[in-house]
């Protein structure tokens, strides 16, 4: 096996090349460095000075927890700390979706319709009849279009009535809570109830009326027994795929999917609708910031909302509508964290609906926030262009907030391109102790058409067979130096013939960076008893623009992430600017 290469950090051209002339003398070639030249040497001399007074002024975007005023009538709206945490129910103040500074600019989710993809939806509550859109609604696990929840003693069909209360709750009527977007329209696609789940119910749901659904939540997926590795069908792929290219008249579908609530003993990466580019997966965070014992990890989920608290108070759950008229107190797991998000972005698309499913992806890498998020086992870090990520949490908790703001003024990403940065086809053993390191180096098809300079999604299509393949842990570092963890181990998982077949392992936490360079692949074992294996196939798939992503972004907040990266961006491209026109004026002396 070759050995790791070194790590290439590619960041800045040399320092000789580094200095620029400036008509007071030479100064540091960089961004700094231009505006101080412009400020200092290019614009007129000072001519006079006058003493100026202080006055006051106030931080926009900070929100004092005090100054809140949303008045609602609903009789659980205070009970809703997802909301607005004051600190019910032994929360966090403050740790919540910031919605009220949504509603305050005034974006409730009017115009967009979201689909609940779940086990029904009881259409004749009182708070959700009004917002219910019954043209884009269907049962496709019985074949009408009356997605009515079938009736068991044990309302164990609650599941997508709870969710839809979540995103559509109608305000203010004296009626359970209050919808994220309280204004939107919510259909219920029913295709979780039926013995069997087929290719097809699901193909069928995941593309029913594209052009009038704007997103799609589902809070289901594979077993999470710890000992699953399963995905989307043919049909399905085709029909998510049809979804982002050609859904709400090109823009893309949005797919909000949950995590998964297999706890430590599973692994979302092992979840091929939770892992895919195409969907947003969310995970949950409690009302005190930490995380959920159901919560899975993997380096796909790309941000979280919240599901109840850890102690045992029974005002610490998810309120929102039940079954036949009632309202509860209890919702939970990442089932109850995906449509908090599917609220949020339709609070997004209000207040811009031209937003594609991949600016709605950036929006919530930019905006999410680590808050009082705390994971025990991961720590929070930041990747190569500085972009903060918790292997648990994603980018952090979504903010509506930031996030209407920011849509507000958006510009629709570039074009995006797709770079097989290399493939290594060889056999390889892994033995315990003795991890296999295996290292690509690429220029990220530079020179080519599809060329990625800047990372949106990074796939390792990884074929690997182990004696146990729940003992096998996959990192992958980029050239940049962030270390994403593919796999981690699965306690529970026995087999020893499967394996990962072409399995398309999918990291979010190298976004933005610049995928040229070193990547290296460590596959090994976490394990008690002895394991070896084998390594057939590693692919590297880079998803992402040529172009700066951010550069042309309107930046209002100084502090936000936005400003950080549009600022890398504006210096990195001065400094290629600058490389080339060197390399030119050599190439033209020689
Ligand atoms: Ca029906
Ligand atoms: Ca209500
Ligand atoms: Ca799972």
């Amino acid at each position: 096996a070759p050995a790791a290469a070194p790590l290439i950090r590619r960041k800045r051209i040399a320092p000789l090349i580094y200095m620029m002339f400036c008509p007071c003398g030479t100064v540091e070639h960089s961004w700094v460095g231009l505006i101080s030249c412009y400020f200092f040497c290019l614009l007129p001399q000072v001519e006079n000075v006058i003493e100026q007074e202080g006055f006051s002024r106030q931080k926009r975007g900070y929100r004092n927890i005090n100054d809140i005023e949303v008045n609602m009538s609903d009789p659980l709206f205070t009970k809703q700390w997802y909301l607005i945490n004051t600190g019910q129910a032994d929360g966090t103040p403050g740790l919540d979706l910031n919605v009220a500074e949504a509603w305050q600019l005034g974006y409730t989710g009017k115009g967009v319709t979201i689909a609940i993809m779940d086990d029904g939806i009881d259409y004749l509550h009182p708070d959700l009849a009004s917002n219910y859109n019954a043209d884009a609604s269907y049962d496709f696990s019985s074949n009408d279009p009356y997605p009515f929840p079938r009736y068991t003693d044990d309302w164990f069909n609650s599941h997508g009535t709870r969710c839809a209360g979540e995103v559509s709750a109608a305000a203010n009527n004296n009626i359970c809570g209050v919808g994220v977007a309280y204004n939107s329209k919510v259909a219920g696609i029913r295709m979780l109830d039926q013995p069997f789940m087929t290719d097809i119910i699901e193909a069928s749901s995941i593309s029913h009326m594209p052009q009038v659904i704007d997103i799609y939540s589902a809070s289901w997926g594979p077993t999470d027994d710890g000992k699953t590795v399963d995905g989307p069908r043919e049909l399905t792929l085709q029909a998510m795929a049809d979804g982002v290219n050609k859904g709400r008249g090109g823009k893309g579908s949005i797919y909000v999917w949950a995590s998964g609530d297999g706890g430590s003993y599973d692994d979302c990466n092992c979840d091929g609708y939770a892992s895919s580019m195409w969907t947003i997966s969310i995970n949950s965070a409690i009302n005190d910031g930490r995380t959920a014992l159901y919560d899975e990890s993997c380096s796909s989920t790309l941000a979280s909302t919240f599901s109840n608290g850890r102690k045992r108070n029974p005002e610490a759950g998810v309120a929102t509508t039940d079954l036949y008229g009632n309202c509860t107190l209890r919702h939970s797991g990442t089932s109850a964290a995906a449509p908090e998000a599917a609220g949020v972005f339709a609070l997004a698309l209000e207040a811009n609906p031209n937003l594609t499913w991949r600016d709605m992806q950036h929006l919530s890498v930019l905006t999410s926030k680590r808050n009082q998020l705390h994971d025990e086992v991961h720590q929070w870090r930041r990747n190569g262009v500085g972009l903060e990520f918790n292997h648990l949490f994603g980018y952090g908790v979504l903010d509506a907030g930031g996030m209407v703001k920011m849509a507000k003024d958006w510009k629709t990403v570039p074009e995006r391109f797709h770079c097989v940065a290399g493939s290594i086809q060889e056999t390889h053993k892994i033995q315990s102790g003795n991890k296999l390191v295996l290292a690509i180096t690429t220029e990220a098809c530079q020179g080519k058409d599809n060329f990625v300079r800047y990372l949106e999604h990074v796939q390792a299509v990884v074929t690997v067979n182990a004696s146990r393949r729940g003992d096998l842990n996959i990192n992958m570092t980029s050239p940049m130096g962030t270390k994403s963890i593919l796999l981690s181990r699965r306690p529970r998982d026995d087999d020893s013939k499967v394996g990962f077949d072409k399995w398309p392992f999918m990291t979010t936490h190298t976004w933005g960076e610049d995928p040229r360079g070193t990547w290296v692949l460590e596959v090994g074992f976490q394990d008690e008893e002895p394991q070896r294996g084998v390594l057939k196939e590693w692919t590297l798939m880079l998803h992402g623009t040529q172009s700066a992503p951010y550069i042309d972004q309107i930046v209002r907040d100084y502090q936000s992430k936005l400003a950080m990266s549009k600022k890398e961006e504006l210096e990195e491209e001065l400094d290629e600017a600058i490389d080339r026109s060197l390399k030119s004026l050599m190439s033209k002396n020689n």
